[in-house]
């Protein structure tokens, strides 16, 4: 794309500021004349070649382009009659130069912003700026649209006409034409006219769009007058802010490019997303949220850094009210698409711009992702994030997994509700449904090796923390490999039931025989458990089986209080009862004297408390201990007798996941 400037004109409505030199090189802010701002804006946009057209003081504006010291090709063509004709003539003059590409066109007395300029060069066809929300003037120049497309364009029309611009984008094949008529007129003695007549000759043909910039800077400068209220209208452009909000834990060129094209729009404000909000939709940040906003910071042009605590933009932008808002297209259609919508509806409120970029899906950014989920799924980094994780949120949720999928279902579910996204912190390796995957009653009959297996399945295609279920823990000589074991693969914590004996599932409770351990025997066990384990991160969570088995809170609250002391990370309280109270009245006596054990609670019979509620009573870890094995198992009951009684598949397979759900939600590398 090549720039043409018409430059050739005398600007005699300027009086005494352009008696020395050509109207262009007026200054128009203590750092810019109107053509140094043109060429640096051209510059900006990566437009290389230029074709200046020149008359009056032409060899004071070579020199000036030559002192701007700026990487262009800049060539210039003088109207050796520009005294007595217009820049029609200019035009005919450079017209060799002009034919081999796309153009943009501006006059030389043209002052406009850069979003402006950008919206030119982006467009997909010829099109030339007009304001729909501007008054339409008495001399100046107005484009006539019909049926979307500029029929014609000059000082004398009024109907269907809206206030322009002279600054064009004219593709090749379009310009073509135009230049043709230009050349016509030209050749027969015409040429003391706008170039724009040559254009309402062959408009059918030359299709030109109106680009609307309402009320964004673009004017030209005639008139002192015009200087005044034009360098004022500057500085207003030259305030506007620009917003773009990142949760990355690195800055790469993909990043760079879009920061430099949003610099380019205003002062640029970053919003860093706060921990929590990349957690919830992402993946929990190797990076904190201070060392990510000081990279921010420090990269030029960076006005200043402020935090946004959802992914929602409404606060920060109702807060700081951008004129723009930058983004990448690849939220049009991904799960962001709402939260799109809403910068939309907001933006709309106070007059904002929403700018989108294309994504750059450059194989090199996929492949450094690539290597943080790995990082993220190293034992080191997964086996510390739960901490950080309840430090972070106060309340966190795991869901149970049984397999390499039941691991990605737990992983990749994200849903986004009211500008907030939900997904589960961890995954749960629960003794019943390890179990019952294998067809195996839940009597810690599956053994360890076997139970190791199905963490290393899962640890294998995700990156959450993992608690694991470690029924009774066995005998505490036995329960010290166990942690080591866990400890090394990057399990998180195991939670370990203070019962003895054959262990049954605690939601057969009475109705089945089970044993309780004693206080010293469980708290012997923990001990031993926390000093075979290596690192500080891992958890031993120490499970109270005293509601299960009615044995009332006091009881309850005994072992607690000792498991504690023994050096339990985490207790977890367990009821199978459908109504809170017990479970309530526990949480509430055990925070009286113990403010900061991580609770930890299985609401599997209890089901209608919501998050917020236990968060607010004091807990800390809400395990959602078998929902999908519960889910699972009856839509696969249902899918077999729906064969057996059809005699052939056509009849289920509404009820199945279609295949291409299944490649989405395992990739292949
Ligand atoms: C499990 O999921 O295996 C548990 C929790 O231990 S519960 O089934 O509620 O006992
Ligand atoms: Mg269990």
């Amino acid at each position: 794309m090549k720039a043409v400037i018409l430059n050739s004109g005398l600007g005699h409505r300027m009086g005494a500021i352009t008696k020395e030199h050509p109207k262009c090189m007026t200054e128009i802010s203590i750092c810019d004349t109107i053509l140094s701002r043109q060429l640096n804006q051209l510059v900006s946009f990566n437009i290389s070649d230029v074709v200046i057209t020149t008359g009056y003081f032409d060899q004071i504006l070579i020199d000036y382009c030559a002192s701007l010291h700026l990487p262009l090709n800049i060539s210039f063509v003088k109207n050796p009659i520009f005294d007595s004709t217009n820049y029609i003539f200019s035009i005919y003059c450079a017209k060799e130069m002009l034919k081999d590409d796309d153009i943009i066109l501006m006059h030389g007395d043209l002052v406009f912003e850069n979003y402006v300029l950008e919206s030119i060069i982006n467009s997909n066809n010829s099109c030339m700026t007009v304001s729909s929300t501007l008054p339409v003037p008495e001399k100046d120049f107005k484009a006539v649209i019909n049926n979307g497309r500029i029929d014609k364009i000059g000082i004398e029309f009024f109907e269907n006409a809206l206030t322009a611009q002279p600054l064009y984008k004219i593709k090749k094949d379009d310009w073509l034409i135009w230049l043709e008529a230009i050349e016509r007129f030209c050749d027969s003695g015409n040429r003391n006219c706008y170039a724009e007549k040559a254009f309402n000759e062959v408009s059918d043909r030359c299709i030109i769009k109106p680009l609307d910039i309402c009320n964004l800077l673009c004017s030209e400068i005639d008139t002192p007058e015009d200087l005044e209220s034009v360098s004022n209208k500057l500085k207003q452009a030259d305030e506007r802010t620009v917003y773009m909000c990142f949760s990355t834990e690195y800055v790469h060129s993909g990043h760079i490019s879009i920061i430099n094209k949003a610099k380019r729009l205003g002062r640029l404000i970053i919003g860093v997303l706060s921990d929590e909000a990349v957690s919830s939709y992402k993946r929990f940040p190797l990076i904190p949220f201070d060392e990510r906003k000081s990279l921010m910071e420090h990269i030029a042009g960076v006005e200043y850094v402020v935090e946004q605590k959802t992914l929602s933009y409404a606060d920060i932008l109702r807060s700081l009210k951008p004129d723009f808002v930058v983004h990448g297209t690849d939220w049009c259609e991904s799960f962001q698409k709402p939260i799109r919508q809403e910068v939309c509806s907001i933006i709309e409120e106070y007059g904002g711009i929403l700018v989108e970029y294309p994504y750059s899906d450059d194989p090199k950014y996929k492949e450094i992702d690539a290597i943080h989920r790995t990082e993220l799924s190293m034992p080191d980094l997964r086996r510390g994030r739960l901490r950080k994780l309840i430090n972070m949120k106060g309340l966190i949720t795991a869901i149970e997994a049984h397999s390499g999928i039941t691991g990605l279902i737990a992983e990749k579910t994200t849903i986004l509700q009211n500008g907030k996204t939900f997904q589960f912190d961890a995954m749960w390796i629960s003794s019943l449904c390890d179990s019952t995957a294998k067809g195996k009653p839940d009597i810690e009959l599956v053994d360890m090796t076997s139970r190791f297996r199905t963490i290393d399945d899962i640890m294998e295609v995700t990156t959450k923390p993992i608690i694991f279920d470690g029924d009774t823990g066995g005998m505490a000589e036995h329960f010290v490999y166990t942690v080591r074991s866990l400890e090394r693969m990057g399990v998180s914590m195991v939670i370990i039931e203070d019962k003895t004996g054959l262990k049954k599932n605690s939601l057969f409770g009475t109705e089945v025989k089970q044993t309780q351990d004693s206080i010293e025997n469980f708290c012997a066990k923990i001990r031993a458990g926390k000093r075979a384990q290596k690192t500080k991160d891992f958890m031993i969570c120490a499970r109270i089986e005293s509601l299960i088995l009615e044995k009332g809170i006091d009881d309850a609250l005994k072992r607690a209080f000792s498991f504690v002391d023994a050096g339990a990370d985490a207790i977890m309280i367990h009821s199978r009862k459908k109504d809170p109270t017990e479970i309530f009245d526990f949480i509430e006596q055990f925070r009286l004297k113990d403010k900061v054990t991580p609770i930890v609670l299985v609401p599997t019979s209890f089901n209608d408390v919501t998050e917020m509620e236990f968060k607010k009573r004091g807990a800390n870890i809400i395990i959602y201990a078998n929902q999908l094995t519960r889910s699972g198992f009856p839509a696969m009951q249902k899918v077999a007798r729906s064969i057996l009684e059809n005699h052939r598949a056509k009849e289920c397979d509404e009820m199945c996941m279609p295949i291409k759900e299944i490649i989405n939600l395992i990739p292949e590398e």
